[in-house]
């Protein structure tokens, strides 16, 4: 398989200018990738990959993710040749409004994408979670004789993915877990966006990997396709590593005076350019988006071939349901995505007890409810277990198989090979968060992961990626607050929840107690266009008193009417999220006594509230009433938009404090008497203006 045979050659080359040709019609784009990249993408999509184009849904196709984003164009090429629904009108729509060919790839978008990329090694690292999906839907499903889930996933990376953080995390997770259907191919030019990698990235990347785990290889001529399907498939024979290959190319190849250069990473190559590459690899030089018929009918080969994978696996699928049709329908409820019936049976009568709780052990005890009634859930924590209570009890450990022993310090449980749903991700934050995202978009999981909410920073490109996947993934986050106490202002987390709240398509879900913790968790499991961030106390909390308050039902829309005083129009609103919510309430009644129509609203979610019929939001917050006081220990800034111009808000501005809780919630003013004080203030200014 040389570049010498023709037919390759010009597959290639079709790859390559379709590339090219679309990034200079949109006048922006990174065509030094798709370029240098193109045979080692030609040898794994022709020979390799294991998809079928007319069903970009088959759940036991190969994953290829394309970790640099930014080469977008080389998997839009790709998806256009084997027959994806992307016609060569959208290439020629390349980052166009409205088009399937957004700059960087999204999987909401376009068919075939799997995971949304361009923030470098974002996707290396959910191609991690889609291995480790894999992985454990194989180990609980498979049975002898009958193998329902067992495809590879495929990782096309750069430089730049390789230089991130996140990817090392990842990567030395995956070799510590053993992946073996892992496969990497690293695009290694030597060239980034502002230069030559001798700039700043010059260890030797194999060594590392070796060191992490991994079995590595290298090609040293990126177009030389035997060496690289070689690489691929000794790669494949490799069962218990993750592989990568490293293959040196070219950025850019075939523009003659460009290729090798950084200046042909991001920019448009120019018509002159570009004409003057076509002519050089014996391409039509006036042709603009051109596929000659031969590339085009062995390219589509792959769309018969794909047809013969899914209809190959739903015989085996039919097999295997005769024989395990209980485990057979568990299966496909989990890849639809749905949840088993019933689910949510029993869970408002875990905790009836009247005893004061942190929201975070309330999510524990409903947590294993929920874990023995949806397999789908799946996940652990960075590290934080025993503080984050995230376990499922019955239910081993995720490890490589290779190295399980039940003995080891901190297993929740037994070791359970890739069986296990408690994944012990390490103090791996960024890459827990990202991989969660790949365990999602693989299909079968339903990955929740944990942490203390001020290490949330660590997470949030991941979490915004997840975001613009519209996929779902649950945060817990713990420790929610200057409630944490004597652990000081690292670890007491203020601007964190309206920087989450910021985030689009994120539902910040704040509970006051434990009743509320239980809606917030169904909440956050019906939520299946998005991820859910669950935001708990590592304080205890008394009940709210639901006889003489609203159910905690009320959550489901986000926000509620907790108490009302009188039934009249309030004269003062008081608005408030989670642990604050109780002490709204004591000054409530303290308001209340002195004659005040006091109203409490718990808003424990934002972005569920916002979205309710405006109706409904008015008959919470009527416009008319514009006294308004918010409370939460958090950042200040943001509650404008409930509580006006004219509204108070008790809350922090400052970053915190080492002392214990109930002198920080004094020190910080935030009590109930500063509460009532500035009730009384809005209510007698509102008195002064109607005299
Ligand atoms: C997290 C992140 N930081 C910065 C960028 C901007 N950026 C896009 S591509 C790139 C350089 C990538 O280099 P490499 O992986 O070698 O890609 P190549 O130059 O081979 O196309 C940078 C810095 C980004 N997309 N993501």
């Amino acid at each position: 398989m040389t570049v010498s045979n023709p037919l390759h050659e010009r597959c290639i080359n079709a790859i390559r200018f379709l590339a090219a040709d679309a990034i200079q019609k949109a006048n922006s784009g990174h065509p030094g990738l798709p370029m240098g990249a193109a045979p080692m993408a030609y040898v794994l999509w022709t020979k390799h990959l294991r998809h079928n184009p007319a069903n970009p849904h088959w759940v036991n196709r190969d994953r290829f993710v394309l970790s640099a984003g930014h080469g977008s164009m080389l998997l839009y090429a790709l998806l256009h040749l084997t027959g994806y629904d992307l016609s060569l009108i959208d290439l020629q729509s390349f980052r166009q409004w409205g088009s399937k060919t957004p700059g960087h790839p999204e999987s909401h978008i376009t068919p075939g994408v799997e995971i949304t990329t361009g923030p470098l090694g974002q996707g290396l690292t959910s191609a991690v979670g889609m291995a480790m999906a894999e992985a454990h839907l194989a180990s609980l499903y498979n049975r002898a004789g009958h193998t329902i889930m067992d495809h590879f996933t495929y990782v096309l990376a750069g430089d730049g993915d390789l230089m991130e953080g996140i990817a090392y995390e990842a990567c030395s997770l995956a070799g510590h877990l053993g992946l073996g259907k892992l496969i990497v191919l690293y695009d290694s030019n030597r060239i980034s966006l502002a230069g030559s990698t001798d700039l700043c990235f010059t260890e030797d990347t194999e060594i590392r990997f070796r060191a992490c785990g991994w079995h590595t290889q290298h090609v040293i001529d990126g177009n030389d396709l035997e060496s690289i399907n070689m690489a691929l498939l000794a790669a494949k024979e490799e069962k218990d590593r993750p592989s990568i290959i490293t293959i040196d190319t070219v950025i850019g190849f075939g523009a003659p005076n460009k290729q090798g250069s950084f200046k042909v990473h991001g920019s448009p190559l120019g018509e002159e350019e570009l004409r003057l590459a076509k002519k050089a690899s014996g391409w039509d030089e006036s042709s603009h988006f051109f596929v000659p018929d031969d590339v085009s009918t062995y390219f589509l080969k792959a769309k018969e071939h794909g047809k013969a994978h899914e209809s190959d696996w739903q015989q085996e699928f039919f097999r295997y349901s005769r024989s395990y049709p209980e485990l057979a329908e568990e299966f496909r409820l989990r890849i639809s995505g749905e949840l088993p019936k019933g689910w949510e049976v029993g869970l408002v009568g875990i905790l009836k007890d009247a005893k004061p709780i942190s929201t975070r052990k309330a999510s524990e005890a409903v947590f294993q409810r929920l874990a023995q009634n949806v397999p789908a859930l799946v996940g652990g924590s960075a590290d934080l277990n025993p503080s984050t209570l995230t376990w499922i009890k019955e239910c081993g450990d995720f490890q490589n198989p290779l190295h399980c022993q039940d003995s080891i310090q901190g297993s929740v449980g037994k070791c359970w090979g890739y069986e296990g749903r408690n994944i012990h991700f390490g103090v791996r934050e960024h890459a827990m968060a990202a991989i969660a995202t790949g365990m999602a978009l693989h299909g079968g999981i339903i990955p929740y992961v944990s942490t203390f909410l001020t290490f949330s920073d660590y997470m949030r490109p991941a979490i915004r990626i997840a975001c613009l996947c519209c996929t779902r993934v649950i945060y817990i986050f713990t420790h929610d607050s200057i409630g944490v106490g004597e652990d000081g202002p690292t670890h007491q987390p203020i601007e964190h929840l309206m920087g989450l709240r910021g985030v689009p398509n994120l539902a910040v879900i704040r509970p006051a107690d434990a009743s509320e913790t239980i809606h917030a968790l169904e909440v956050a499991l019906n939520r299946n266009k998005g991820p859910t961030a669950l935001i708990l106390t590592r304080q205890d909390l008394p009940p709210i008193d639901r006889k003489e308050c609203a159910q905690a039902k009320g959550l489901e829309r986000g926000g509620y009417i907790l108490w009302q005083s009188a039934e009249a129009q309030p004269d003062i609103i008081l608005i408030a999220t989670g642990s604050e919510v109780h002490i709204t309430l004591q000054a409530a009644r303290e308001l209340a006594k002195e004659g005040m129509v006091v109203r409490v609203v718990s808003l424990p979610c934002w972005e569920i509230f916002d979205a309710q019929c405006l109706e409904y939001r008015a008959s919470v917050l009527p416009p008319e009433v514009k006294a308004r006081v918010a409370v939460e220990a958090g950042l200040k800034l943001g509650w404008e938009h409930y509580v006006g111009l004219e509204g108070i808000v008790v809350g922090m501005d400052r970053f915190g404090a080492s002392a214990p809780a109930g002198v920080l919630y004094e020190k910080f003013g935030i009590t109930a008497a500063a509460i009532c004080d500035s009730a009384r203030r809005l209510v007698k200014k509102k008195r002064k203006k109607k005299e």
